[in-house]
């Protein structure tokens, strides 16, 4: 089996490719990602130089490139990714979630392979209770969710018009080693580690739904193994906490591990005005993968974030590196001014 997977280089895919390499030793991986400011080979180190693993950079949007290369089957990770920056400017999110998707597809129906698609449980929007299953109505509230839920509806379409093998799966939000510090878990550990401020958006009070990426990746395995073809899969770990919590739990954690008093990082907490759209609540509903598949999530979440935390903690030239570059210009530009009130 040779596995074409995009957006290799980022946080999810690349914790992927080393459990593909690690769990499947007859299959051959290859990486096709356009290293945006997301893509990172540092997290491909340890496996780069494996025999089954071959790297290829490149945009999904380049029809020609992906015409050249050889792969019986494609897990679609690639997207930009970042909500807020789908807030600043939706454009890149347009071209690599929806039309980057849609060459994908192309080549799926030309070769006849199996294309599992990575969505989110964001498309489904907020909701103030009960949980998303997978016929939940598509409210997509921001750019980003809007344009993953075009390509979930894209690939319904060449399921159904066009006949080709495909499955989408939709997680909640994911939390481990490599995640960009954009993102809120690993922002927290390295602004704490820093003494940096931590900015937390509204009251603080929005629901995420987190799970250990690795559970996540054991997920994708199984559908791309078990599922069925033309299906949905929710994803999820039912572990439901208000961001605030999860802020003050890291806190106190690093603050632990760097052997400080007890609240000493909690002044770092910085309110600062809401996103703009901002979803109140994910919760998902994992009752058919488990079903279907047999796949449980493995990753207690107390486990899973002190695990992140030391590994952050331990890997600090890995974040530092890009916490000091283009992201923090980002930062700036986005918070600067408002954590300076
Ligand atoms: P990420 O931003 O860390 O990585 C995205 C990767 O895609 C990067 O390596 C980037 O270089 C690459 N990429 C972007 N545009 C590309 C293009 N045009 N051509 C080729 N490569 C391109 O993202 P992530 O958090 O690892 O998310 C991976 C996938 O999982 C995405 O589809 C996302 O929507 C989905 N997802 C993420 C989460 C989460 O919590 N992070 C939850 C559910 C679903
Ligand atoms: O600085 C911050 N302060 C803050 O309060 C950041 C970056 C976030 N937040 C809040 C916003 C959200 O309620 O924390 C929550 C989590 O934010 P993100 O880490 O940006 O994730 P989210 O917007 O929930 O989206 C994530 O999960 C679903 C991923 O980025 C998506 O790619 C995935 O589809």
């Amino acid at each position: 089996m040779r596995l074409l997977i995009t957006g290799g280089a980022g946080f999810i895919a690349s914790n992927y490719i080393r459990h593909v390499l690690s769990a499947h030793p007859e299959y051959h991986v290859v990486n096709l990602d356009k290293l945006t400011y997301a893509g990172n080979l540092e997290n491909l180190r340890d496996i780069e130089a494996s025999e089954r693993y071959t790297f290829i950079r490149g945009d999904i949007c380049d029809r020609e490139l992906l015409e050249g290369i050889e792969f019986d089957a494609i897990i679609h990770f690639a997207a930009e990714s970042h909500v807020d920056r789908s807030i600043l400017d939706a454009r890149p999110f347009l071209e690599t979630n929806i039309m980057g998707t849609n060459n994908l597809l192309e080549i799926a129906r030309q070769r006849e392979c199996t294309l599992l698609h990575i969505s989110t449980d964001e498309v489904y929007g907020s909701t103030a209770e009960g949980f998303f299953n997978e016929d939940s109505p598509l409210m997509p509230n921001s750019p980003y969710a809007a344009s993953k839920a075009s390509s979930d509806l894209l690939v319904r379409s060449y399921i159904e018009t066009h006949n080709i093998r495909a499955m989408i799966t939709r997680c909640s939000n994911n939390y481990g080693p490599y995640q960009f510090p954009e993102k809120l878990i690993p922002l927290v550990i390295s602004n704490a580690a820093g003494r940096k401020p931590i900015p937390v958006y509204g009251d603080g009070m929005n629901v995420r739904d987190w799970i250990h990426v690795s559970d996540h990746c054991r997920a994708v395995d199984a559908v791309f193994h078990k599922g069925s073809a033309g299906e949905v899969y929710n994803i999820g770990s039912r572990n439901e906490m208000p961001n605030i919590e999860i802020v003050k739990l890291i806190l106190e954690t690093v603050a632990e591990r760097l052997g400080l008093e007890d609240g000493a990082l909690m002044d770092l907490i910085t309110y600062v005005d809401d996103r703009k759209g901002h979803d109140r609540r994910y919760a998902i509903d994992p009752a058919k993968i488990e079903r279907e598949t047999g796949w449980k999530p493995e990753t207690a979440f107390k486990e899973g974030i002190t695990g992140t935390i030391e590994w952050y903690l331990a890997h600090e030239e890995w974040w530092q590196r890009i916490v000091s570059g283009e992201y923090m210009n980002y930062y700036n530009v986005q918070y600067g001014e408002r954590l300076k009130n």
